[in-house]
C-alpha cells in the first residue's frame, strides 16, 4: 500500500481518509460521486503483486476486505472507467500473469477503531489457497463544527488589531482527537498564531496587526487534519471600518483600504476636519480632491443614486477628483482663490466669465445654473456643477460576491448596506 512498507502492513497499517471532499468540483462529495473527473488523491493505492515470477499461469490472487461500509476498492482514481463505474466487486480475482496490478482504496465511513478493515490478497494454487497477504486499515475522518463555512470575522479595532478564529474538530476514530493539526491560511502583513496549543479538538487561531494591502482580507480557509484526513472551512476576514489602527497611521480604515480597490480614482487624500462627504479646495498650490468623514456613509439626496457605503466613496472619488481636474486644467482659476472675484465670475458660478463660451456647452455668463439641476444637486447648483456632473467619470455600484474587495465591517460584504 502507498506510504506502508512491509513490516508495517499490520501495524500501524495504512491510513486512508473518508472521501468527503470534492476534488472535482461538481458539488457532490467525492464519496458519493460515481466519477471524480481528473482523479482523486484521496484514493489510496495498493499494489497488488507475487513473487517469484513464474508462477503456473493457471494461478490467481483473489482480492477481499472486510468493512464494506468503510471501503470501496476501484480500479481507477476516478471511479470511472471506459463509460462505467471502476468499482471492484469483492472477491475479484486475477490471474498472476496480470500482476502486478493496481488498485484504489476509497474511504467511505469512518472506522470505529484503529484497524478495523483488512484488505487480503490470497494465492490461488489450483483453487486452494496457498500463501495469503494482509495489510490493515483505518478509516480516517476529521470534521470541523467551528467555524462554519461563510463565517465573518473582524480585527479587532485597538492598536494593533487582533482577528481571532475559535475552531473546534472532532477525529474519526476518537482515538485521534488530540493529534487533529491546525491551519490558517497566513495573512501579509499580519501575524498568525495558534494561541497555546495547535493540536487537539479546539484551538483559537489569532491574526496580529491589520495587513497593508486590501487584498488580504476577504476569504481565508482554515485546515483541521490527522493522518491523511482533512476538513477545511472558509471564513471572511474583515477590518473595522471606522477605526484607524491600518499601517497608513491616521486615516480610517475605510480610507486606507478602499483607496487600494478600483472603487478609487484619481489622486485624492483624506480630511477629517470637512463637515461632510468630500470638497475640492485650494491647498495654496493647486486645487485638490479632499475625502471627507461622510463619504462612506449615505445619502439620500438624488445626486448619487441614493449611493451608500463604497458606492459613495467611488462617486465622490469621481467627483471631486473632475472637479479638481476642471479648476487646474480648465484654468479657470489658476492661483485661486486670491483671483476669483465677482468681476471675472459676475454670476458666481465657479466659473470665470471669459472662459464660459470657450468650454463649449453654451453656458451663459448671466445665468447659474444655465440648465435645469437633473441631478437634484439643490443649493449650490451651478454651471461648475453642471459641467462636473455631466463629464466626470461614472460608477457601477458594488456587486457583492462578485467584485469581492469590499471588506469593511460594516459594510457590503459583510451584509450591511454601509
Ligand atoms: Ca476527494
Ligand atoms: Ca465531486
Ligand atoms: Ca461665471
Ligand atoms: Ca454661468
Amino acid at each position: 500500500m502507498e506510504g506502508v512498507s512491509e513490516n508495517e502492513e499490520e501495524n500501524p497499517g495504512g491510513f486512508v481518509a473518508v472521501n468527503d471532499n470534492d476534488d472535482d468540483g461538481d458539488d457532490v462529495a467525492d464519496r458519493l460521486d460515481t466519477q471524480v473527473t481528473g482523479g482523486d488523491d484521496d484514493l489510496v493505492q495498493v499494489t497488488l503483486s507475487v513473487t517469484p515470477s513464474g508462477l503456473p499461469g493457471s494461478d490467481q490472487v483473489r482480492v477481499t476486505w472486510t468493512g464494506q461500509e468503510k471501503v470501496d476498492v476501484f480500479k481507477t482514481n476516478s471511479k470511472w472507467s471506459g463509460g462505467a463505474s471502476s468499482e471492484i466487486a469483492l472477491g475479484k480475482t486475477y490471474a498472476v500473469s496480470a500482476l502486478p496490478k493496481q488498485l484504489n482504496v476509497e474511504g467511505d465511513g469512518a472506522s470505529d477503531a484503529l484497524r478495523d478493515v483488512e484488505i487480503k490478497l490470497e494465492l490461488l494454487h489450483q483453487g486452494t489457497v496457498c500463501h495469503s497477504d494482509l495489510i490493515k486499515v483505518t478509516v480516517v475522518e476529521v470534521t470541523i463544527t467551528s467555524p462554519r463555512a461563510g463565517d465573518h470575522v473582524t480585527f479587532s479595532a485597538a492598536s494593533p488589531g487582533v482577528c481571532t478564529i475559535s475552531g473546534s474538530a472532532t477525529a474519526s476514530p476518537g482515538t485521534y482527537d488530540p493529534d487533529i493539526l491546525w491551519t490558517a491560511d497566513p495573512t501579509a502583513g499580519s501575524t498568525l498564531a495558534y494561541q497555546d496549543d495547535r493540536y487537539g479538538t479546539t484551538v483559537t487561531i489569532t491574526y496580529t496587526a491589520l495587513p497593508q494591502s486590501n487584498a488580504q482580507f476577504g476569504p481565508k480557509t482554515v485546515e483541521a487534519s490527522v493522518a491523511g484526513a482533512s476538513d477545511q472551512r472558509e471564513v471572511k476576514v474583515f477590518f473595522p471600518k471606522w477605526g484607524t489602527n491600518n499601517p497608513g497611521g491616521s486615516q480610517p480604515n475605510w480610507y486606507y483600504y478602499w483607496s487600494q480597490t478600483a472603487a478609487s480614482y484619481g489622486s485624492h487624500s483624506y480630511d477629517g476636519s470637512l463637515g461632510g462627504t468630500g470638497a475640492t479646495v485650494w491647498d495654496g498650490q493647486a486645487w485638490v480632491a479632499r475625502m471627507g468623514p461622510a463619504a462612506p456613509n449615505y445619502t439620500s439626496a438624488g445626486t448619487w443614486n441614493n449611493a451608500q457605503g463604497i458606492d459613495l466613496f467611488a462617486w465622490m472619488c469621481r467627483h471631486e477628483v473632475k472637479h479638481s481636474q476642471d479648476l487646474n486644467g480648465q484654468q479657470w482659476w489658476p492661483s485661486c482663490p486670491g483671483q476669483r472675484n465677482l468681476q471675472t465670475d459676475s454670476d458666481s458660478d465657479w466659473m470665470r466669465d471669459s472662459e464660459e463660451a470657450n468650454i463649449g456647452q453654451g453656458y451663459l455668463v448671466e445665468a447659474s445654473p444655465t440648465y435645469p439641476d437633473q441631478w437634484n444637486c439643490g443649493a449650490g447648483y451651478s454651471d461648475t456643477e453642471h459641467f462636473c456632473l455631466s463629464t466626470q467619470a461614472q460608477w457601477t455600484p458594488y456587486v457583492v460576491n462578485t467584485d469581492d474587495y469590499e471588506w469593511s465591517d460594516t459594510g457590503k460584504e459583510h451584509g450591511e448596506p454601509y
